[in-house]
């Protein structure tokens, strides 16, 4: 299943230009098809270590592009309906919202870390507003949508699961499906909220409220973007957004998606994630100047503008994803074209050699035979489970 990084948040925090910043082409990474897919649906990357270095090949990617060894993978990014108080109750964009909300399978909360937005996403002055409030606000909401969703009708549900004698994570599961929740995360749910999960009639309003805060934080975990880290009165909101107790990334949007655009016009030499840049002919004063800036007060103050590390993290530390290269040509590690390492599959971590040969196309997966580990040469059965960073060559029958 792909898996969706939704970015979230009031309005005005920085979504859709984090969006923008991230699903930017560039002159590097223009030859991916699909940039952007719907209006708010489009198409990031993250950050890969190539198997070229290693290999000794000179990788030619079908999509994204790698330089110096590092690859950049697509992954997709949901840039969700900005959120209202009362989402749930449908306030505001709240059905948008939620119905984004559904497809994604990890959270980044677009936080205004320099308070210039107030409580109901409005512009005020930078430190007017505490961004820790919107911490809380945000998780509020999902959960009291998922505390209705399993009230509605939870009695003849659980009725309905106890009398067919069904398995009740499988039914909850069922039921709770198109949330991107699945029976390990239903079980597990119920047990950090100490529910016995073989007698969901017996749960009470507080047990309730409770599962569906597991459910939610299980499901959908979330980093804090503590966003517009460029302006000065966002230092000393950080520690306490880090207090919160969710991982938490300092970002400057702006400065990324300005960074990219003096890149793709030549101005600059910046590949995204980088701490530095180095200036090329034909800039403006104006815009030296206000690269410069960035230079001195995001990028060296922070480790780079945060946005690229955000995805990062999401794909790799959140959804748990590895990188695999699937190639046809185990001895040469190319396609039936003689492209070295033409993809990069991202998959969860414990997917199988077979399922892998699913992910790539169901006929493969149907005539699987084994297989081929083209570091090692071993031969892999259907049930192995691929390592980060494997180049997979897989057998089929004719
Ligand atoms: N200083 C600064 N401004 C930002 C940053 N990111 C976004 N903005 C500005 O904040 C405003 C709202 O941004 P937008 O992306 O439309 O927010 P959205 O409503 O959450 O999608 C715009 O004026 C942006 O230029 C940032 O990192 N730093
Ligand atoms: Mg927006």
């Amino acid at each position: 299943m792909t898996r969706i990084i939704g970015l979230v948040g009031k309005p005005n925090c920085g979504k859709s230009t984090f969006f923008n910043a991230s699903t930017m082409a560039g002159a590097e990474i223009a030859n991916y098809p699909f940039t952007t897919i719907k209006a708010n649906r489009g198409v990031g990357f993250v950050r890969v270590k190539c198997a070229c270095k290693e290999l000794g090949v000179e990788c030619k990617p079908n999509h994204g592009s790698c330089h110096n060894g590092t690859r950049l993978v697509p992954i997709d990014l949901l840039d969700v309906a900005g959120l209202v108080k009362g989402a749930h109750e449908g306030k505001g964009l709240g059905n948008q919202f939620l119905d984004d909300l559904r497809q994604a399978d990890a959270l980044l909360h677009i936080i205004d870390s320099a308070g210039a937005t107030d409580a109901e996403g409005k512009p005020c002055n930078p430190g007017e507003h505490n961004p820790v409030e919107d911490v809380a606000f945000l998780e509020e909401e999902i959960d009291l949508w998922f505390l209705s969703l399993l009230k509605k009708d939870w009695q003849k549900l659980t009725r309905e699961i106890q009398q067919m004698k069904k398995d009740v994570a499988k039914g909850l599961a069922e039921r709770f499906s198109g949330l991107g929740v699945t029976e390990s995360m239903i079980i597990k749910a119920a047990k950090d909220s100490e529910l016995n999960i073989n007698e969901p009639a017996n749960w009470d309003e507080a047990g309730l409220k409770q599962f569906a805060t597991k459910m939610r934080e299980i499901s959908k975990p979330i980093l804090l973007c503590a966003n517009k880290c460029d302006i000065q009165e966002a230092e000393k909101n950080l520690k306490p957004l880090e207090e919160t107790g969710n991982m938490t990334i300092p970002t400057s949007a702006d400065s990324e998606l300005a960074l990219r655009r003096a890149a793709e016009k030549n101005l600059i030499k910046y590949y995204p994630g980088e701490t530095d840049f180095t200036f090329e002919e034909g800039l403006s004063d104006e815009q030296k100047k206000g690269l410069t800036f960035i230079k001195g007060n995001v990028l060296k103050k922070f480790n780079g503008t945060g946005v690229q590390q955000a995805l990062d993290k999401a794909a790799f530390e959140m959804l748990d994803l590895i990188a695999v290269f699937p190639v046809e040509d185990e001895n040469k590690y190319t396609d039936k074209n003689g492209n070295p390492l033409p993809d990069v599959h991202l998959v969860p971590k414990g997917t199988t050699a077979k399922q892998l040969a699913y992910k790539i196309h169901t006929d493969i997966g149907d005539k699987f035979i084994c297989g081929v580990n083209a570091k090692t040469k071993m031969k892999l059965g259907a049930d192995h489970e691929l390592k980060d960073g494997d180049v997979i060559k897989i057998s089929c029958s004719k």
